[in-house]
């Protein structure tokens, strides 16, 4: 499965959970930043920065938002002073793919809520938008269906 990153001032491109994960310049055991879940994890700013350098150099602004869309067309907008600590867990333990949350996941610990740890990544969006507000927000892209509703209740 991939992953589309599309970043307004430093362009797109397309990743493999594993050459995502090998832009990053580290990797840790996600359970150092949250208690009870296990897997191999890398830090989102850090990952930003080297993917700017990568792009075009330095970072040109600093983003205002990470907004990120799942697979089921969950979605989340992350103002970029909640991400401190933000991770996407990309691996098991054991280096084997994700059971749960493939192709990668975003925790978000410094969050206004647990529901921003999205679950099934496809796209990650960076934005330079004011406008778009200080609060995270969270929900399906598109109306709430009812079988949708049904399966968010039943979780
Ligand atoms: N892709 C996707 N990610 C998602 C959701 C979802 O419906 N789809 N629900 C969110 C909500 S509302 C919560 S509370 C947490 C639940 O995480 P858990 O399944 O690990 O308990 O996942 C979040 N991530
Ligand atoms: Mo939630």
């Amino acid at each position: 499965m991939e992953i589309h990153v599309h970043d307004e001032l430093n362009g797109a491109a397309t990743f493999s959970v594993q050459e995502i994960a090998a832009l990053a310049p580290g990797h840790f055991p996600i359970t150092e930043r949250v208690e009870g879940v296990s897997g191999k994890a890398f830090d989102w700013l850090s990952w930003y920065k080297a993917w700017c350098e990568r792009q075009q150099g330095a970072p040109a602004r600093i983003p205002t938002h990470l907004q990120v869309e799942a697979a089921d067309e969950f979605q989340a907008t992350v103002p970029w002073n909640q991400l401190d600590k933000a991770l996407f867990l990309y691996a098991q333990e054991n280096g084997e793919p994700l059971k749960k949350g493939f192709p990668i996941r975003l925790y978000v610990p410094d969050g206004s809520s647990e529901c921003l740890n999205v679950k099934s990544v496809v796209a990650i969006r960076v934005l330079y938008d004011g406008a778009a507000g200080d609060e995270a927000t969270y929900g399906y892209k598109n109306m709430v269906t009812p079988d949708e509703l049904f399966k968010t209740i039943k979780k």
